[in-house]
């Protein structure tokens, strides 16, 4: 049989030898209406036995009634046989020189066909390639026998001539989790790129943790600024999971005594979100530092307390009296997005009342500390 389009392969995979049976061809015999269609596409031009009705729909070049498919489709874009070989695989297929050319195949020259040319692969030493997929739910390492050329094409790690799979074992390559988003969020809203996301609210009378980031407590309305418990998005679940003994909180700075809070419990929400709920308020002027076992090197979640501090500058003290004063005037305060940063005393509206919360904070008025000139540690 002449075949129109021919593929050799020698211990190629399926999957690059799909990549290079281009068509499945159809042979059968000529009805009564039918004959060669030319279709253009990919690159190259594929035939068909099919009606000129079909063949118009199909966007392609009817050949007449009665032709046959093989090397009907010679006019332009498509003047001989062009041999492309990929490793141990090898594809026959017509084309113009230019066309051929641009696939790094051979042209056979004009009015040549697939059977007149040699197009054999160059055979290639084998080996074990271990291919990494990444399929939400089904994701890990597999192992399949290519030459090298197929191995590099699919992105794969070769692991030498004369390897087996049946003797290779692939290591996972798995790219290590990387959080995603978090709420609170990891970078300051308010100082974009400066620093960490920095709780300026009231935090209470001392080390409960009934407000503030990573709290467990469910009392406060949701309308109202609230960052409990602390909510993490992974690219992928670590492995460990999140855990309370899978992760590690220090702290740097704060109020004396008032110690680092641990971590509670973890949620897993499903598709890698996680709840993380803290043992109490970060102290007072501390860098609160949250490291998850199982993830990228780096990765972490950085929060900071500075109660009172709405102008952010990171010192408490009657400038941020006089911010709140600001920011009421002129519209800045009523902005809920802004909440987080000036609803002092957590009611879900900014009123005089953050601005007396801030005085009473100064002056350590049911505060776990005073609070005026209190600076916040940097972050490591
Ligand atoms: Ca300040
Ligand atoms: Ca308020």
């Amino acid at each position: 049989m002449r075949s129109w389009l021919r593929t050799n392969t020698m211990g190629g995979t399926a999957a690059v030898s799909a990549l290079l049976t281009l068509c499945g061809l159809s042979q059968d015999a000529v009805a009564q209406d039918e004959g060669a269609c030319c279709i253009a596409g990919l690159g190259i031009i594929t035939c068909e036995v099919m009606t000129a009705e079909d063949c118009a729909a199909n966007e392609g070049e009817f050949q007449g009634v009665g032709e046959t498919c093989p090397n009907l489709c010679n006019g332009p874009g498509a003047d001989g046989a062009c041999c492309v070989i990929f490793g141990n695989s090898a594809a026959c297929f017509l084309d113009d020189p230019d066309g051929c050319a641009a696939q790094g195949g051979t042209y056979g020259g004009d009015g040549s066909s697939c059977d007149e040319i040699e197009c054999l692969p160059t055979p290639e030493p084998g080996g074990a390639c271990c291919l990494f997929v990444d399929i939400p739910g089904s994701s890990g390492s597999f192992c399949l026998d290519s030459s090298a050329t197929q191995c590099a094409f699919l992105g794969g790690e070769y692991q030498g001539d004369n390897t087996t799979c049946e003797e290779t074992v692939c290591e996972s390559e798995a790219p290590q989790p990387i959080i995603d988003w978090s709420d609170p969020p990891k970078d300051n809203p308010f100082l974009a790129d400066i620093q960490p996301f920095r709780d300026v609210l009231d935090t209470g009378n001392g080390a409960a943790l009934t407000d503030g980031i990573g709290g467990g407590s469910g009392d406060m309305p949701p309308d109202q600024v609230r960052y409990h418990p602390i909510t993490v998005a992974f690219t992928a679940a670590p492995s460990p999971a999140p855990a309370p003994e899978n992760i590690t909180v220090t702290c740097v700075g704060g109020a004396a005594g008032m110690g680092c809070p641990g971590v509670t419990s973890v949620d897993d929400m499903g598709a890698a979100v996680y709840e993380i709920t803290l043992d109490h308020v970060i102290p007072p002027g501390a860098c609160m530092t949250i490291a998850f076992n199982g993830s990228a090197a780096g990765q972490q979640l950085q929060y900071q307390s500075l109660p009172g501090d709405v102008g952010m500058d990171g010192t408490v003290n009657t400038a941020d009296l006089l911010a709140l004063v600001m920011a009421i005037n002129n519209g800045q305060a009523a902005l809920a997005s802004n909440l987080p940063r000036y609803d002092v005393n957590r009611s879900g509206g900014v009123s005089t009342q953050d601005l007396l919360r801030i005085i009473q904070l100064l002056n350590g008025v049911n505060a776990p500390v005073g609070m005026s000139g209190m600076t916040v540690a940097t972050c490591p």
